[in-house]
């Protein structure tokens, strides 16, 4: 595959962190972007001195359409040219039904996994439309496929991720841009951390008596989608660990 610029958001942990490392391994450009700096600091160094890459590291929170238009607008000229946008920061944030969910929460979930999501491609696209060509992959879940009790919002938001991949398909098909969309079961991330607030007795449960997805396995599947040739677009990929059925049936031992 030729050297691509690709940006990846979410890239201080998890999916992104691996699909960084697989798509270094291809020789690609990348700029990773996450909110902890010095976390993306360090991993940007590795990618460039493991993969002999160029990367730019980019710390923003993508809930604000301020740090994300100056940070885009700010590009130096060599990286303006973003070949595959990587949409994949997000979270769940809480379990709780909807009398009883945090404001808060559902703030954070909706401005990350929905307006963060947009903002990127709002600004990202243009360039993409302009040059004629491009790749959107948009990381959705079994959770926009499905809903699942006490994860109501969570789940919206990936319903519209879900939404979003396909709207956007339609309004990019006339500029030779293509859109994807990766929607995982369970994979064992910080994901179940950040859900549950750091009580490790609650993240546990979520992975005890089966095997999960590794972040890898998704990061494969971003790479098979990327590299099919000019004419091939995967619109969209159900992903799940063998052990897992539908978003609440998992068989543990
Ligand atoms: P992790 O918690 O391991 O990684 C999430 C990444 O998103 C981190 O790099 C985090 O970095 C970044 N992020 C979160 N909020 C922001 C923000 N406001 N601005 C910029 N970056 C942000 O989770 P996963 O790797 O599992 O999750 C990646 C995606 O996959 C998410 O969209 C998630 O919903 C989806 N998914 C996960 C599944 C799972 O079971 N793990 C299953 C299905 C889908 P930082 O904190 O440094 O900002
Ligand atoms: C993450 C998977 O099942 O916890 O999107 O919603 S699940």
């Amino acid at each position: 595959m030729t050297p691509k610029t690709i940006c990846i958001t979410g890239a201080t942990a998890g999916i992104g962190q691996a699909t960084a490392k697989c798509l270094a391994k291809e020789g690609h450009r990348l700029i990773v972007i996450g909110r902890r700096e010095k976390r993306l600091k360090e991993f940007a160094e590795v990618l460039r001195k493991e993969y002999m890459i160029d990367c730019l590291a980019i710390s923003i929170d993508i809930r604000s359409r301020e740090e994300v238009q100056n940070a885009i607008g700010a590009l130096p000229a060599e990286w303006r040219a973003i070949d595959v946008l990587i949409n994949n920061a997000g979270l769940a944030a809480g379990l709780d039904p909807v009398h009883k969910a945090s404001l808060d929460d559902w703030d954070q979930m909706i401005d990350t996994n929905v307006k963060g999501l947009l903002f990127m491609s709002r600004l990202i696209s243009p360039g993409m439309v302009d040059r004629g060509e491009g790749h959107i992959i948009n990381i959705g879940s079994i959770a926009g496929k499905e809903v699942y009790s006490n994860a109501s919002v969570y789940c919206a938001t990936k319903h519209a991720v879900d939404a979003l991949s396909k709207g956007m398909r339609q309004d990019l098909l006339p500029y030779g841009i293509k859109v994807t969309a990766v929607h995982p079961g369970a994979v064992d991330t910080e994901f179940s951390t950040v859900r549950f607030k750091g009580d490790q007795e609650r993240v546990s449960q979520v992975y005890k008596g089966f095997e999960p997805l590794r972040a890898e396995d998704i990061a494969e599947t971003i790479l098979f989608a990327l590299s099919r040739p000019p004419h091939v677009n995967i619109d969209d990929i159900l992903i799940m660990p063998s052990a897992q059925a539908s978003a609440t049936q998992i068989r543990r031992k």
